[in-house]
């Protein structure tokens, strides 16, 4: 059984002011039933003769009966609480049976077909469940045990995807009698349902620390990433993210991802991607573009701490900008400490704040690199950074600009590009002799 991860946040005092996310579970219940006359039937055991079309069927009397429902809506990913089955019984309600529960092993099970032997071959869970029932109500409906378990394998399948189709299957396995059962060719109304409960994982932000989740993401699709809304979400306080996230597209165009608030932290394992990257999203929507991820924040922008910000496309294309922008005038953009940012443009951009990358950063584009400060402050690369735009199509270039202010490079910063662009630091440009740089420069 899988467990939703709680996350315990640090006692450290920046904890106890952004109370933060916390990864829980919302759950889900659903009631599917029988649509169409092949979605439920029989085989006959002995000799595999199909029948689809009549209006009743037996638990017992030799019979395979299947029960296909279709448009399961459950994630992957999702944890299945509860899944039982309903029948409505017409007959020997009260005949001694044992029943062995079961189900098709597969991503999306096909209609049921007539023919010989269709529902007896299907290759079936390997979780099942036998029962014993007490007898039942007669001309009422009739509950299965709790077949959560078998439902969960289906969807911890590797290939399931929300939306496709399940067959569950019944057999009288003690020969000791039959209970008659109305198909969905009696009428719609009697037709078998299936009622599931389950839990999609979700992740819980409260910026503005009131105990009050103000922005929920939810891992959907099940690829481990807990998706970004599209479009501008404006929050009041600090969002703080230390999960894996990925910013969404639709197909064949290109979406941006904006948040807006007074601060943002990117840290401790907080990892935002394109679902571009996502094998579930690349391989089944080719076409897509790129998703871009903005970032405009009042006060500050820290990312940090082993943070990653992964625009890429498929395989190495960087197909995504990435944007971070502070506007209060004093309000510092910094990135440090193990970070990696992947994007087609990086561009970040303060007002008389100062933009700082320190301690093993890593910037790539495949475009165009832009560090702006403007008003006043300084731009500071600080031991270990490294900067570099490059692409197969055109020049790359990276673009500093300081209105009022130095920038400075100590130890070991290492910058790469087609062109490197320092015309725009109206102050001084410090350099402590550890710096590499690569490319054509101009105004250094
Ligand atoms: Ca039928
Ligand atoms: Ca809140
Ligand atoms: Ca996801």
């Amino acid at each position: 059984m899988r467990k939703v991860s709680t996350i315990l946040l640090a006692a450290s005092i920046w904890a106890s002011l952004w109370a933060v996310d916390q990864a829980t579970a919302g759950t889900v219940t659903e009631t599917f039933v029988i649509r169409s006359s092949h979605d439920d039937g029989y085989n006959k055991l002995y000799n595999g003769s199909a029948n689809l079309t009549s209006s009743y069927a037996y638990i017992g009397n030799g019979f395979l009966i299947g029960w296909r429902f279709e448009g399961i809506s459950i994630p992957p990913g999702s944890e299945v609480k509860e899944a039982v089955l309903e029948v409505f019984c017409h007959n020997g309600s009260a005949a001694p049976v044992t029943i062995l529960y079961i189900a098709e092993a597969s991503d999306d099970a096909n209609p049921f077909s007539v023919a010989s032997y269709d529902l007896i071959n299907r290759q079936k869970t390997l979780t099942s469940l036998v029962d014993v029932p007490e007898p039942w109500l007669k001309m009422g409906w009739n509950a299965s045990p709790d077949l959560s378990s078998i439902l969960q394998e289906i969807i911890d399948r590797p290939g399931w995807r929300a939306g496709n189709a399940v067959a569950f299957f019944a057999e009288e396995i003690s020969d000791a009698g039959k209970r008659g059962l109305y198909m969905i060719e009696k009428a719609d109304t009697y037709a078998a349902r299936l009622h599931v409960t389950y839990t999609v994982s979700k992740i819980d932000f409260d910026t503005d620390g009131d105990g009050d989740a103000d922005i929920t993401m939810k891992d959907s699709d099940g690829d481990g990433y807990f998706e970004c809304p599209v479009g501008k979400t404006e929050y009041a306080g600090t969002l703080v993210i230390d999960q894996p996230l990925e910013i969404m597209g639709y197909p064949a165009t290109r979406t941006e991802t904006l948040f807006k608030g007074d601060g943002f932290v990117l840290k401790n394992g907080g990892v935002i991607i394109s679902d571009l990257a996502s094998p579930i999203v690349s391989s089944a929507f080719p076409e897509l573009k790129g998703n871009d991820l903005q970032v405009v924040s009042r006060d500050y922008i820290w990312i940090e701490y082993g943070a990653k910000i992964l625009l890429n496309g498929e395989g190495e294309f960087f197909a995504g900008d990435v944007y971070l922008e502070t506007t209060r005038p004093g309000a510092d953009v910094v990135v440090k400490e193990e970070v990696i940012i992947q994007g087609r443009h990086i561009d970040i951009i303060t007002y008389g704040g100062a933009i700082s990358l320190r301690r093993n950063t890593s910037l790539r584009a495949s475009s165009h690199m832009t560090f702006r400060v403007e008003l006043w402050d300084d731009i500071h690369l600080n031991r270990d950074v490294t900067l570099q735009a490059s692409s197969v199509s055109g020049d790359c270039y990276i673009i500093f600009t300081a209105k009022d202010g130095d920038l400075h490079m100590n130890r070991n910063i290492t910058i790469n590009a087609d062109v490197i662009d320092f015309c725009g630091i109206r102050g001084n440009i410090w350099d402590d002799g550890t710096v590499t740089v690569t490319g054509r420069t101009e105004c250094w």
